[in-house]
Parts: structure tokens; sequence; C-alpha cells
């Protein structure tokens, strides 16, 4: 008679879900969550609502792509059937429409999370602003009342809280109106657009009130920033940092990922989540 002995598994990592698009070139979106929680130790899970491929031919504009909403559903529904009680944590990134935030609202409110971190992306790098205002208000109506954690831009900041923005004390003020509007614990970027040496975010929630302050690198943003800050608080939220420790350990991941940047032929260098790491990469 045979006997097998297997080896038995060890203590499983944290889970984490984006519902975010495909930014085909890997800068931004879904690559850089699922790439962010990796790095983290967290075990990502993706719930696809659009691609993004920009133009080469068209000064790298985007072109958009939605994921049917049945097809959006059916994600979620997989996902969520597959972990009832193991996923608590989901970053929400770019939805692309008013649709498709719907449907992903009704599928958040059928779950029990512990964290609900909305990105709350409106337009993207490069893009005017204008065409999103439909998505903007369905992002105030469905999803920002189910977040638990968000981390607007500059423009999102403006647009969420109804407020000019152009120094420290405007971001401050702004960032506690969103607080107070949605209970959420906010982390307001200023990125380049606040003037100074220094790259600017703000924490606010019930109980801390916190200016990030590194120095700026370089003198441009750069691609899959804000989307890797909010998918490195989820992770971070997912192992059971609280949320003001999350927002730092975030920012310093996202610095070390912009010194690293990747240079294409793309207007925006892309954030390289392996910043972090002591030994550099092989063949860079
Ligand atoms: O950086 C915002 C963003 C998020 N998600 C997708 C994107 C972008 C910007 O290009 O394409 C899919």
């Amino acid at each position: 008679m045979t006997t097998t002995t297997t080896t038995p598994r060890s203590v499983a990592p944290a889970l984490a879900l984006a519902i975010a698009g495909s930014e085909a070139t890997g800068g931004a979106g879904a690559q850089a969550d699922l790439k962010t929680f990796q790095e983290l130790g967290v075990f990502g899970i993706l719930s696809l609502t659009c691609i993004v491929s920009f133009d080469p031919a068209d000064d790298w504009n985007h072109r958009f792509f939605p994921v049917p909403q049945d097809v959006q559903a059916a994600q979620l529904e997989a996902i969520l059937a597959d972990y009832p009680d193991e996923l608590r944590a989901v970053k929400l990134g770019m939805q692309g429409s008013p649709e498709t935030i719907r449907t992903t609202a009704e599928a958040l409110r059928g779950h029990a999370w512990d964290h609900v971190v909305l990105d709350p992306v409106l337009i993207c790098k490069g893009q005017e602003p204008g065409h999103a205002l439909d998505t903007d208000q369905a992002l105030k109506a469905e999803l920002l009342p189910l977040a638990t954690f968000t981390t607007p831009n500059h423009f999102e900041t403006e647009q969420l809280s109804g407020m000019a923005v152009r120094t420290v004390e405007d971001l401050t003020a702004a960032a506690r109106r969103i607080h107070e509007i949605s209970g959420a614990a906010v982390l307001a970027k200023g990125g380049m657009h606040i003037e100074g040496l220094d790259a600017v975010d703000v924490f606010v929630d019930a109980d801390h009130e916190e200016v990030l302050a590194t120095p700026k690198i370089g003198d441009s943003g750069v691609s899959g920033a804000g989307c890797s800050l909010a998918a490195a608080v989820t992770a971070e939220l997912a192992k059971g940092a609280e949320p003001v420790e999350a927002a730092r350990r975030a920012k310093a991941f996202v610095t070390a990922g912009i010194a690293q940047a990747v240079e294409g032929r793309t207007p925006f260098a892309a954030l390289w989540q392996g910043g972090l790491r002591e030994t550099p990469e092989a063949g860079r």
C-alpha cells in the first residue's frame, strides 16, 4: 500500500478586488492595480469595466471600448460567489459610463465589505474635462455613498467638493468637505498642480488630518500614479492597516515608483511598481 503525504497549505494572503478598466500599454488602470496588489503581497482579483487603448496615430488620444453590462455583471457574480466571506476589500477604478457605475454599485450592495476604496476617475491624464459630467453625477450618487476611502486627484477634488483648489490650504478644505459629504476617509492628491517643490497630498478622516509631502520628481505627471496609489491603499487596508497608515505607505510606494518610471513613446512615463524593491532589476 502506498501512502502519500501532501504539504499543508500555509496561511493565505489577504484578497483584494479591483473593478477597473484596462489601459493597454500597462501604465495605468487594471494592470497597475494588479501589479500593485502582487507587489504588496495581496492576492489580486479583477472585474474589467472597459478597455482603453491609446491611438499612436492621433496624439495618443484615448480609444474607449466599454465592456457590455452583462459581461461586467457576470464577472462580479463569479467573483463574489467564489469569495463570499474572504473578500473584504475592493478598489473602484475607471468605470467609464453611468451604466457601468450602476452595475458596479448593485453588485457592491449585495456583499459585505470592510473597505471600499473609490478612485473617482473622471478623466485620464491629457484628456479634456467636459464629457465626463454624466459619469461625475452617477459616481457621486451611486459610488461615493458606498466608499469608505476615496482618492480624488486635483480635478476630481474640485468636482466632488465644488471648491477651487490652488493651495495646500484649499486642498485641505476640499478634502474636509468631501469627508463631510461622504463619511469616507479622503486622500486628496495635489500632484503637480499645487505650486512649490513638494508633491502634496492631504489625508482627512474622522480621527486624523495629515499633509503628506514628498519632493516633486521630474516636471510632468506619470501615468499609473493615481491607480497605483489607490490600489496600494486597498492592499494595505486589506492587510489590516489603519487608514492613515495605509495612506502613508501608499504614498511611499508611489513615490518610489515614480522615481523609477518606465519611458515609452506615450506623453507620460509609466510608474514602476517595483520601486521599493531593494535590488535593482536586471536589464534596466
Ligand atoms: O489614470 C487613470 C486611468 C484609469 N484607468 C484606465 C485608464 C486611465 C488613464 O489612462 O486608461 C483604464
